[in-house]
């Protein structure tokens, strides 16, 4: 027994089977539970006897994940360099809205193109065809995990190192606060098929280089202390960017939000990018025992996320983007307000 209703599980095992081509994607700034799923789903596909493509989407895929079975299957293009007439089904994974399938145009798709929407992501409002979105599940590859049970198929060896990537990954290394016993429980059976699995774990560790480090020490540089010490804000600007020749294409491997968050003190860290001149990219995290829902900050700047973890690429300036999130944190959360 999974937590998955076997009636939309054989529901979607159904259209599967009817359906001539899937397109599979990343979702723009991959993480490992997004290539994790997509490439853990396409073996499945494959093994069903199914045609199947993943595409990289807006920005290339994780080096690091590299060794991952079916990672050189990855074509490298986003989903407006796709011909969509030659695909039936879209299996959109990890990915809470359509802005996650594409951030280069607005995404609609065609009336020969059935959509599943299968996602844990809290703000995700079921924009597919047929959706599996359950949010008490801390990565997308555990709920393949029980899906693919509740169809009966194999998991083999090269399916177990993707799911084992995305939900090492998402819980942190089992760490964040969805991770249950069943979690470790799973993680443990696919390591068993997976003896490889510290690698793994260790792959998804390994993303620092020096273009990281430079981006970080320009994210330290810049911090403000807001709200009694509860709330801190760094922010990069396109000026300093520029000025330190940090590889722009780092920024979507930017976890400086992630390091501040290791600072007990500071309840919500904000991090600001300014990518290009208009367009910021914020990241969101918060203290597990606080509280809140970051998610909910994240929806007003048009983005999404988790509880303790959400983000949003937000078309404004620096300043402004800053000043609606100023604005709403003592609104929405305000115990910040009353200190
Ligand atoms: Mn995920």
């Amino acid at each position: 027994m999974t937590k998955i209703s076997p009636l939309l599980s054989s529901q979607l095992l159904e259209t599967i089977k009817n359906s001539r081509k899937i397109l599979l994607h990343c979702h723009p700034f991959p993480d490992e539970d997004s290539v994790g799923s997509a490439l853990a789903m396409y073996q499945a596909l494959l093994g069903l006897g199914k045609k199947a493509v993943v595409i990289s989407g807006d920005s290339g895929v994780l080096k690091n994940l590299s060794f991952l079975p079916g990672f050189k299957e990855i074509e490298e293009k986003n989903f407006f360099e796709v011909n969509l007439e030659e695909f039936d089904l879209f299996i959109i994974l990890d990915s809470a809205s359509p802005e996650m399938i594409s951030q280069l145009n607005k995404v609609t798709f065609p009336s020969n193109l059935k959509t599943i929407v299968i996602d844990h992501h809290d703000s995700n409002s079921g924009f597919g065809d047929i959706n599996l979105i359950d949010s008490s599940y801390p990565a997308t590859c555990q709920m393949l995990h029980d899906l693919f049970k509740e169809w009966g198929i194999t998991i083999t060896p090269e399916i177990a190192a993707c799911l084992l990537a995305g939900i090492y990954a998402d819980t942190g290394g089992f760490q964040y606060d969805k991770t249950s016993l069943e979690t470790l429980e799973i993680a443990c059976f696919l390591a068993r098929l997976y003896p490889d699995f510290r690698k793994v774990f260790q792959a998804t560790r390994k993303k620092l280089n020096k273009e990281i480090l430079k981006l970080r020490s320009l994210a330290y540089n810049n911090l403000e202390i807001l709200f009694d010490g509860q709330v801190v804000i760094s922010e990069i600007t396109l000026k300093d960017l520029e000025k330190s020749g940090v590889d722009k294409k780092i920024i979507s491997l930017n976890n400086v939000s992630d390091e501040l968050q290791l600072v007990a003190e500071w309840k919500i860290v904000i991090t600001l990018i300014e990518k290009e001149e208009g367009i910021i990219k914020v990241s969101l995290r918060a203290q597990e025992d606080v509280g809140v829902d970051l998610s909910q900050l994240a929806a007003l700047l048009g983005g999404g996320g988790h509880k303790l973890a959400a983000g949003a690429v937000v078309k404004k300036s620096l300043e402004e983007t800053k000043n609606i999130i100023l604005e709403n944190l003592p609104k929405l959360y305000p115990w910040l307000a009353k200190k």
